[in-house]
């Protein structure tokens, strides 16, 4: 089964919004196979947004997620990584549609509520960074699997 990696930044968790934004993805169907919540140390965001390095966002991109707690996660379930992106709406909350979560509860770019994997192969990558094996659920483990 499909797996992806969740993160709801500095900003959400700081707003209290973890319970609202675990609400979302429970009620569609999808499974929580693993969360923690963490403080990122400079060098794991660095690896984490390694595609950015360079952009005029970057040094802004790590401090930010660096500054407080995040909730870090893995969902699980049919075409997850596509689906929590539709969610999660466009990365600019500007652009992104009522009913998502940067939607819903952002309006800038640089504090936009929440991370989603882009690709199987990024969910892969991004697990592995985060999470340990044993940190995560077996699907047959899970009750309705
Ligand atoms: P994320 O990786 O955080 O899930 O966001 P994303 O895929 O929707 O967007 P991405 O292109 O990967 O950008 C990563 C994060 O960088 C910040 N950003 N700022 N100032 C800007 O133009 C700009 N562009 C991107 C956003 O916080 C974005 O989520
Ligand atoms: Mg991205």
């Amino acid at each position: 089964m499909e797996k992806t990696f969740l993160m709801i930044k500095p900003d959400g968790v700081q707003r209290q919004l973890i319970g609202e934004i675990v609400n979302r993805f429970e009620r569609k169907g999808l499974q929580l196979v693993g969360a923690k919540l963490m403080s990122i140390p400079t060098n794991l965001a660095e690896q984490h947004y390694g595609e950015h390095k360079g952009k005029p966002f970057y040094d802004e991109l790590v401090s930010f997620i660096t500054s407080g707690p995040v909730f870090a996660m893995v969902w699980q379930g049919e075409n997850v990584v596509e689906l929590t992106r539709k969610m999660m709406g466009k990365t600019n909350p500007k652009d992104a549609e009522p009913g998502t979560i940067r939607g819903d509860y952002s309006t800038q770019v640089s504090q936009n509520i929440i991370h989603g994997s882009d690709s199987l192969e990024s969910a892969e990558r991004e697990i592995a960074l985060f999470f340990n094996q044993n940190e995560l659920i077996k699907s047959e483990n899970l009750i309705n699997s």
